[in-house]
């Protein structure tokens, strides 16, 4: 069916000049009538305004880099490439409700803390050397780690290696909060943050997987994980492990959600992350769920078709896949593993009982290019 279908139960109202003056006369009291909007504001199913795209590291890194030398990360607040969605420049988001953008620390520098309503996570794409304290905690994080930024937790970060620039990504729900109109910020009231003794508290207290805390550390009450930092080697590891075992999901391959070790749920209230692993020469069958999905490419390259378009990527790459929109994954290698990151909105999307998820149904389960 379209969108407009003339159907009973649809608005369907022809206008004439009687009701357009009536419209009129509504709209000087700050009213209006649904029937002129109905369709519109519940169409028959989801209507994104964000359109598939990607974006190339090989394009953005150049720029990025330049940012280095154009501004400092102190008078930026934050140094950052931030990648818009065509139709959702207004509120800054790559897909929904979601923000993404590529940060960059230069050798050495360090920036100021703060904290904000909105909750932030990082996917690292380069360099040696990149730490964040998120409330007094000093993480260290390198190519491939996963990290997070509950909302309203203090967080700085900086890079301490001599050498080189570190890039990684952001991805936060600032959209969301403003969405809802629900948006603080706050700059500590020591410019800095004093860090505990222990780096890596998190990962060496909550990181040994099935071993979970017993006795101590294990009363945690906070809404998002203990654990703040998910290194590369042993997700990695893990998926290679799962995929001498198990075949993976039809639409995603071998796919693993980053959790919180005390509760096996997502890291944080309003998003959560994945790292999957496509076998070389994988393809995987398309589907569609409500919720958006950013993803960057962290490992090998291939092809993902999203609602009829083929995107092909390779390490570093940034895509989107919008709400309700079909998408497939496929490796383009016969040798080597494929590895892509995401992050979503699917939590907000199950609490407010949004979730829906459907096959591809024609065609082999492939949507046709
Ligand atoms: O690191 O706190 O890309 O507040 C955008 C807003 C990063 C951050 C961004 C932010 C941050």
């Amino acid at each position: 069916m379209t969108l407009n279908d003339d159907v009973l139960g649809r608005a369907r109202v022809t206008d004439n000049e009687e009701l357009k003056a009536f419209y009129a006369e509504l709209e000087t009291h700050e009213a209006g009538a649904l029937w002129t909007v109905a369709n519109d504001i519940e169409p028959w199913y989801p209507q994104p305004k964000s359109v598939p795209t990607l974006w190339r590291y090989a394009d953005l890194r150049p720029l990025v880099l330049r940012s280095l030398d154009l501004v400092t990360g102190d008078d930026a607040g934050r140094r950052v490439v931030m990648l818009t969605n065509p139709e959702r420049k207004d509120v800054s988001a790559a897909v929904g409700l979601l923000y993404t953008g590529l940060q960059v620390m230069g050798p050495g520098e360090s920036m100021t803390a703060h904290r904000h309503q909105a909750s932030a996570l990082r996917f690292v794409v380069e360099g040696q050397g990149a730490w964040t304290i998120v409330d007094g905690q000093k993480l260290k994080v390198g190519p491939g780690d996963f990290a997070i930024t509950p909302n309203w937790t203090w967080h700085e970060h900086g890079n301490e290696s001599a050498e080189g620039p570190c890039i990684w990504q952001d991805g936060l729900d600032i959209p969301l909060v403003n969405a809802f109109d629900a948006n603080f910020y706050e700059v500590h009231p020591n410019v800095y943050q004093e860090p505990g003794k222990v780096e890596n508290w998190s990962l060496l207290t909550y990181g040994a997987g099935q071993l979970r805390p017993y006795g101590f550390g294990d009363t945690w009450t906070k809404p998002y994980s203990p654990l703040l930092a998910y290194p590369w080697e042993p997700t990695y590891e893990a998926l290679r492990n799962a995929a001498k075992a198990i075949d993976g999901s039809p639409y995603d391959g071998v796919i693993m959600e980053y959790s919180n070790p005390l509760t096996g749920g997502s890291v944080m209230p309003t998003m959560s992350a994945h790292m999957q692993l496509l076998r070389p020469g994988e393809a995987t069958l398309a589907h569609r769920h409500t919720g958006s999905v950013v993803y960057n490419v962290a490992k090998g390259s291939g092809h993902s078709v999203i609602a009829g378009r083929r995107f092909d990527w390779t390490r570093g790459d940034i895509f989107c896949v919008p709400s309700w929109a079909w998408h497939e994954h496929a490796n383009g290698s016969d040798s080597d593993d494929a590895c892509l990151f995401s992050f979503n909105d699917f939590p907000v999307m199950r609490a407010l009982a949004f979730w829906r998820e459907e096959a591809y149904p024609d065609n082999d389960g492939h949507q046709p290019v």
